[in-house]
């Protein structure tokens, strides 16, 4: 049995978070305001395919993907850049490639007991997030 994603998500940390802001060129106030969020993942997984929700009282961001399939991502509210995306797996982990601009940029997912842990890395930059299961 693959990892079971779905369900709603709540933020307990977000350690480094602002270097990846930094690494991807988020300007002052907004990395002032964008620090401070606690954000909530939103995920409805079914098999392969994925719709996931990253939600916040400042800024929302939906990405969709099927594992193995590559698409065009746009961050939209985030860096607004365009990326080619690939999320594969590793084990029971997501491993998510995003080819473009910045160099070694992607994130992996996996979770622990009833938390799900996101790392997020960009140049040589990483961000660790941890989510609670809240439903
Ligand atoms: O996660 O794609 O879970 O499937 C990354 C934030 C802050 C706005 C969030 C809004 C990058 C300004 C999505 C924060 C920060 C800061 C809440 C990460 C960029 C700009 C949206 C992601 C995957 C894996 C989704």
């Amino acid at each position: 049995m693959p990892a079971d994603y779905n369900g709603r998500w709540e933020m307990v940390s977000n350690d480094k978070f602002e270097d990846i802001l930094k690494a991807i060129d988020i300007d002052f106030a907004t990395r002032k305001i964008a620090s401070h969020l606690s954000q909530t993942k939103e995920i409805v997984q079914d098999g392969d395919k994925f719709e996931t929700k990253t939600l916040s009282t400042f800024r929302n961001y939906e990405v969709n993907f099927t594992i193995g399939e590559e698409f065009e991502e746009h961050t939209k509210g985030l860096d607004n850049r365009k990326v080619m995306t690939m999320v594969t797996r590793d084990g029971d982990k997501l491993v998510c490639v995003q080819k473009g601009e910045k160099d070694n940029r992607g994130w992996k997912q996996w979770l622990e007991g009833d938390m799900l842990h996101l790392e997020i890395h960009v140049l040589d930059k990483v961000c660790h997030q941890v989510f609670k299961k809240s439903q």
